[in-house]
């Protein structure tokens, strides 16, 4: 749909809520709320409309309701999984300039915040309390909070705090005809009837737009110990994973890189690990191992981890320890900047995948034979939140090209085989609208229906994602 196939008057009604510096239309400007992050998903838009809070958001909804306009709400426009852009000439309703914190409540441990607050703003306005927020991810610094809770985003601290669903105490959101519905006192006990909040967590902008979160903080855990653990198989790293998490009570993230990942992202650094080493020629997707496991607490941890990497020794290869925030920071730049070295090495599939923890060293060793199976020249590159079960299988083509179509399906179907999730953290977007049946049963199916066609009878609100 083109700016022009929309009438004027909705355009003009628009303007009057928002203002005209806020309803976009010129194609050159709506282009970047049109492809995603990894440039796999591109559409376009007629237009993109930026309210400034609640009251405006409710209005603005309330025109494109009544106009039969569908909707995708966009926050950082970092998701992974083809949500968060308009793939069927969708107007976007851009979240980002919803970005006031409010005054951290410091009696309950909790602050309300808009949806367009940065997970970075957030972090830095409750780090100021003495709090924190208990999801972190590499993406930080776009992602915002509203879009996170749309996703139910995990990250880094899955382990400790569980993901963003389990961080929402309360939420504000407008539903499609335009109505708002608001819950946000964040009692910590409050059975009146069903949770929006926990319903609006992983619906990914298909039954309401999140307006403000009222978020659960956590005690900030200053003192930090960071551990790059080196394996010789991705076998003795999953022992070692288990290990860990049974041994140190104050782990704070455990993350994998696999072999080839890790070969990509040190070239991309131009750093090599320093400790392990690199298979040569590094195609496979396992082989050799890396986790960073972190420890955080109140107190110095470092000796809780070092006794317990010490338990571990007959699985290791070697380990380096880092304390202060430089040299934890060069540890962590080997996970961290996977995802970027990913991008810039072509356009990836993206599956992002739970496995049973009793199947996760399986997967891990025959996930790239699914792979060739399906594409005999793609690359698999693994990694992930190893300490939830999280694997990242991120797969390329030659040159960087995308695999062939083939691969997503193969590799969750063995995903489901093993009794894992097709999503670990990501969602469904339009990447895994195929595939959701593997995981879900047809009664399953027909309950997310019927709570869609009762929020959303129009069905206005991101229509062509996570239900098929
Ligand atoms: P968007 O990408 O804008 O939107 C995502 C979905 O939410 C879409 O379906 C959209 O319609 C919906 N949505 C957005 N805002 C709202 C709103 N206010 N109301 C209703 N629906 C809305 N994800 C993880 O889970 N863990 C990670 O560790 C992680 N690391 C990442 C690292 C990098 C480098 C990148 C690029 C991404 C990473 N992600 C990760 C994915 C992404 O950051 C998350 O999915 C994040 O939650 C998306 O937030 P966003 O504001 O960018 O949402
Ligand atoms: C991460 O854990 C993100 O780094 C991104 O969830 C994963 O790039 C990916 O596949
Ligand atoms: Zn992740």
């Amino acid at each position: 749909m083109s700016a022009g196939a929309i009438d004027p008057a909705v355009v003009d009604e628009l303007t009057e809520i928002v203002g005209q510096a806020h309803v976009l239309s010129d194609p050159e400007i709506t282009a970047s709320y049109s492809i995603d992050w990894t440039r796999r998903f591109a559409g376009s838009t007629p237009l993109v409309v930026r309210p400034a809070d609640t009251a405006e958001t409710a209005a603005a909804m309330g025109v494109l309701a009544a106009a039969r306009i569908a909707v995708v709400p966009q926050g950082g426009n970092t998701g992974l999984v083809g949500g968060s852009v308009p793939l069927a000439g969708e107007a976007v309703l851009s979240m980002r300039r919803l970005d006031v914190c409010e005054a951290v409540d410091e009696l309950a441990s909790q602050v309300t915040v808009g949806a367009g607050v940065t997970l970075a703003d957030a972090q830095i306005h409750a780090a100021a309390a003495g709090l924190s927020v208990g999801v972190d991810l590499a993406a930080r610094e776009s992602a915002t909070i509203g879009g996170m809770v749309a996703t139910n985003a995990g990250g880094i601290n899955v382990l400790r705090y569980g993901a963003m669903r389990a961080q929402v105490v309360g939420i504000e959101a407008v539903l499609a005809d335009g109505m708002i519905v608001s819950h946000l006192a964040g009692l910590e006990k409050d059975n009146t009837g069903y949770d929006l909040g926990s319903l609006l967590a992983g619906s990914e902008g298909t039954l309401g737009v999140i307006t403000r979160v009222r978020l659960r903080l956590h005690p900030l855990q200053p003192e930090r110990a960071t551990a790059l653990l080196a394996f010789e198989t991705a076998q003795d790293a999953v022992a070692a994973a288990a290990a860990l998490r049974r041994s140190v009570g104050s782990l704070h993230a455990l993350e994998a890189v696999f072999d080839s990942a890790m070969a990509l992202v040190s070239a991309h650094l131009g750093v090599d690990p320093p400790v392990g080493s690199l298979s040569s020629g590094s195609r496979n997707a396992s082989g050799a191992a890396w986790l960073i496991a972190e420890a955080a607490a109140r107190t110095d941890p470092s000796d809780e981890l070092g006794t317990a990497v010490d338990e571990i020794a007959d699985l290791l290869i070697d380990a380096a320890v880092a304390l202060d925030p430089p040299a934890r920071q060069r540890l962590w730049a080997f996970r961290e900047n996977v995802t970027e070295a990913i991008s810039a090495a072509g356009i990836p599939h993206k599956l992002d995948v739970t496995l049973p923890a009793a199947r996760l060293a399986e997967f891990v060793d025959g996930v790239a034979d699914v792979v060739r199976m399906a594409d005999s020249d793609a690359q698999p590159l693994l990694f992930g939140h190893l300490g939830d079960g999280n694997v990242h299988v991120n797969v390329l083509g030659p040159g960087g090209a995308e695999p062939a179509e083939e691969v997503d399906d193969a590799v969750l179907r063995y995903v489901a085989e093993l009794g894992g999730s097709i999503s670990a953290e990501h969602g469904i977007g339009t990447a895994k609208l195929g595939q959701l049946h593997l995981n879900r049963t047809e009664a399953e199916l027909a309950a997310f229906s019927a709570i869609k066609r009762a929020l959303d009878p129009e069905g206005l609100l991101n229509p062509h994602v996570l239900l098929p």
